[in-house]
């Protein structure tokens, strides 16, 4: 299959390239790296380095004698889009071109401003060059988990079915989302269901949880070739964050009371997730949603667990509960579906001691690199 990967440059975008890439498809990565020149602004550099993607691209040929074709521009830039679209014409486009942390989009106004129009803009032009160039493509976009919010009933697969008044109909979910960047996954996922509806396109939107972990088998024997690893309070997810806290001696940081539950899955999920997708497409005019993580946790549970795995390397984490920066529940029923990747073959890996050690390892093997300026957070939602 010819795929098409928006955002290829980032955590999730190279892997995944990689991970087609090595299975036979023909793929084709975008990137304006606005993810590199944020964490250059903002100095707060990956743990491991990340060679651009032309260079990764040519030691992606050298070592796996595969191609990867490389663009780097931006996809609110509709010429950029439709040249791409013009000289590739894919089959599958991955969206994952957006801008990615919820603190980001609630640092400062010049911030809000960049997650919404970068956010809704990319994927209004993505709409648009998938209608007027390859209209059966099928669009998977990266959303997440966080827009349903934290509701105090079951959380369901992107629909609600809805008794009102002796009549039924089936809505989206009703999405409650906890910082403008959730809220724009919200708002890119409605543009895409209005476009299904007025133009049959065919959508999966994957409402993926927050991602843990930094190899994979393509990157496992060259660490050239890894994930954009962030620590950061700004673009680093809470189980890596904790990993490197661990690492550094210092203090594990629980946000408020630590009863934050969310949908987590290791990395090789989320590659196998949007291989599985790509291959069972959406039908024409579909919006498909799949709610993609494969356990839940509180923010506690996994801050214990990152202790106990230390404690195995001989490292005494402390976990300290911090004022929450953020304005969310720290104690909520917490209950998602998430059979629709399962139903599809996922088989998923579990966050086990052994696999949190191995990380903790890989993460001590640059331990001179971690800047520990970076783990107290700095931007607050109030
Ligand atoms: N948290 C802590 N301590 C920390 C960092 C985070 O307690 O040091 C807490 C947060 O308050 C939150 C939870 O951990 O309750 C998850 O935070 P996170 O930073 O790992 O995840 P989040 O900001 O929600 O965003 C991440 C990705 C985003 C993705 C989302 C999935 O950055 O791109 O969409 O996970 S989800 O969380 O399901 O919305």
């Amino acid at each position: 299959m010819r795929v098409l990967i928006l955002g290829g440059d980032g955590y999730l975008g190279w892997p995944t390239a990689m991970h087609l890439s090595a299975r036979g498809h023909e793929v084709a990565v975008v990137d304006n790296y606005f993810r590199r020149q944020a964490c250059h602004a903002l100095n707060c550099e990956p743990l491991i380095p990340v060679p651009n993607l032309h260079q990764r691209r040519r030691r992606w040929e050298e070592t796996w004698g595969r191609k990867i074709r490389v663009d780097i521009g931006d996809l609110c830039d509709y010429n950029f889009v439709s040249r791409v679209f013009r000289e590739f014409s894919p089959e599958g486009v991955v969206h994952y071109a957006e801008q990615p942390s919820a603190p980001y989009s609630m640092m400062d106004r010049q911030a809000a401003v960049f997650t919404l129009t970068n956010n809704l803009v990319s994927t209004c032009n993505l709409i648009h060059a998938v209608r007027e160039f390859q209209p059966q493509c099928h669009i998977v976009k990266l959303g997440t988990m966080g827009v349903y919010g934290t509701p105090n009933i079951d959380i369901e697969e992107g629909y609600l079915e809805v008794e009102h008044k002796g009549r039924r109909h089936r809505f989206l979910y009703p999405k409650e989302p906890g910082s403008l960047y959730h809220l724009t996954k919200a708002q890119d996922g409605d543009l895409l269901f209005f476009y299904c509806r007025m133009w049959d396109l065919r959508v999966t939107d994957l409402n993926q949880g927050p991602v843990y972990g930094m190899l994979t088998p393509e990157s496992r024997t060259d660490e050239g070739l890894t994930s954009f690893f962030n620590y950061d309070a700004i673009f680093g997810t809470v189980l890596n964050r904790f990993l490197v806290q661990a690492a550094a001696g210092a203090p594990l940081t629980v946000y408020g009371e630590g009863g934050q539950t969310r949908g987590y899955l290791d990395l090789r999920d989320t590659l196998a997730c949007v291989e599985l997708t790509l291959l069972h497409p959406a039908e024409a005019g579909q919006y498909r949603v799949f709610n993609q993580f494969v356990e839940t946790f509180s923010v506690m549970d996994l801050a214990l667990r990152v202790q106990e795995a230390g404690q195995e390397l001989g490292l005494s984490a402390e976990i300290v509960k911090i004022p929450n920066p953020r304005r969310e529940a720290e104690s909520h029923y917490y209950n998602p579906a998430h059979t629709g990747l399962l139903d599809l073959g996922l088989t998923p890996h579990y966050l086990t001691r052994a696999g949190l050690v191995e990380m903790l390892q890989l993460v001590r093997r640059h331990q001179e690199r971690i800047d520990t300026s970076l783990l107290m957070p700095t931007v607050t939602w109030r």
